[in-house]
């Protein structure tokens, strides 16, 4: 891998790789540095190579030609990458970095003042890399980030004895606690399993903490893994999270068209429908919730008629759906039959109500890991008012992006797109 650096400021390249693993690696020729300051370019007596952005602002822009005039100097291998490292760049991350170790040669350009030319991007730049979402004084830290990191990943860059490292990110967890000696120390002793010799409890006990730390400190980390695993499951009981989930689908009180409140009827479709989607994103229960004593009897009957009458030969996965589904009168009668004491009760909706606390689907994902929640939808025109204002969180409605506006979601819809933002796996 050959590194050619575009920078102002050539020294604090180098001077960063004059000791460590990269300098090691410098040495024995695994890896080749050398930076190029587009400086050397320039042809005035005061050596300019940026000048006053156009339009006004802030700092100054780093001329076009220069830049030009210095790249075309590099010489390119075939396989080649120019990466400009800019805050408005893609962030950088370890799948990124398996990325651009396949290339023979990266050319990092560092902006400093306000940036570089445009013009300079659109026509010699790649792609655009930033390291996180926070400013630095130029391009050359966040450089040798992307030197460091890259280098990393080039064979025999690292020891045998650190290559284990190399993995670290891979596994997607954090990493677990390490002792040295001695066994006791300010008080603390180090866990009694790492001195047991046991090597299969070591190996276990080291799988334990890393589960337990990620849900602990990084649960953004496990976004998309399968959180019913057992031993994800065994880590949050651990730590006493679990995914608690329960879903009501609310029949009364609801407004109709003409803003009365209702008692709604239950439909076929709702009762299948939502109680597949239930099953698929691992929710505890589904609850229908109406007081109506006739529409309690015909939900009674469906149930019945798949889970233990004709229709089992008729489809036999529909038992399997429809297990977690149960019925109540009322939301307090639903809540409990859950039994969970604590769970926060969430209304959704998809009218914007005064009162409880409005929550975003990111910061609920997390909430949910730590506490049981009980998610409201309402059927007809939505949950009653007063009924939304007795719950504890109000999630943020569904936004499509119809220009017009149009925002009709059928609650089948509206459930299995709030499942898949909580719970899903796409990231
Ligand atoms: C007028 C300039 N600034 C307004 C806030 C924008 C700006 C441009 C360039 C601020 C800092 C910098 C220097 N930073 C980088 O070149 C940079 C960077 C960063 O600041 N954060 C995260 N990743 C990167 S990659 C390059």
């Amino acid at each position: 891998m050959k590194f050619d650096v575009l920078s102002l400021f050539p020294e604090m390249i180098y001077g960063a790789f004059r000791e460590g693993i990269v300098a090691q690696a410098l040495k024995e020729e695994k890896i080749a540095l050398k930076v190029w300051n587009p400086r050397d370019q320039s042809q005035d007596v005061h050596k300019t190579v940026d000048d006053r952005p156009f339009g006004g602002g802030d700092g100054m822009v780093m001329l076009p030609e220069i830049l030009n005039k210095t790249l075309s100097q590099i010489p390119r291998e075939k396989s080649s990458r120019v990466i400009y490292l800019s805050p408005q760049g893609q962030k950088l991350s370890h799948q990124k970095v398996l990325e651009l170790k396949e290339y023979q040669q990266l050319v990092l350009i560092c902006g400093r003042y306000g940036g570089i030319d445009e013009r300079f991007i659109e026509s010699f730049v790649d792609e655009e890399l930033s390291v996180g979402d926070y400013v630095v004084s130029g391009g050359e830290i966040p450089a040798m980030i992307v030197i460091d990191a890259v280098s990393r990943q080039i064979p025999g860059v690292l020891g045998n004895k650190d290559s284990a490292a190399i993995e670290s990110f891979s596994g997607g967890l954090l990493e677990h606690p390490q002792y040295t000696r001695p066994q006791s120390w300010n008080g603390k002793e180090v866990p009694q399993v790492l001195l047991s010799g046991h090597h299969e409890k070591i190996e276990t006990w080291k799988r334990e903490s890393q589960l337990s730390r990620t849900l602990e400190r990084r649960p953004d980390l496990l976004v998309g893994r399968d959180l019913k695993k057992p031993e994800f499951e065994k880590a949050c009981e651990d730590l006493g999270l679990r995914h608690r989930i329960a879903v009501g689908l609310v029949h009364y009180p609801v407004y109709n068209k003409g803003g009365e409140v209702v008692s709604t009827n239950v439909t076929n479709l709702d009762i299948h429908d939502i109680a597949r989607a239930c099953r698929s994103y691992g929710i505890d229960r589904y609850y229908i919730i109406t007081p109506a004593e006739e529409q309690l009897s015909f939900v009674g009957r469906v149930l019945e008629h798949w889970q233990e009458g004709r229709g089992i030969q008729y489809n036999p996965t529909r038992k399997d759906s429809l297990i977690n589904v149960r019925l109540a009168r009322s939301f307090e009668e639903a809540y409990l039959d859950w039994g969970e004491k604590d769970a926060l009760k969430v209304a959704t909706s998809a009218r914007q109500i005064s009162g409880p606390k409005p929550v975003r689907f990111p910061q609920l994902r997390e909430i949910a890991l730590k506490k049981p929640v009980f998610l409201l939808f309402g059927t007809g025109w939505g949950l009653e008012n007063t009924f939304v204002r007795s719950m504890d969180l109000l999630l943020e409605p569904v936004w499509g992006r119809s220009p017009q506006g149009f925002r009709h979601l059928s609650v089948r819809s509206a459930v299995s797109i709030v499942l898949d933002r909580l719970f899903g796996s796409c990231y």
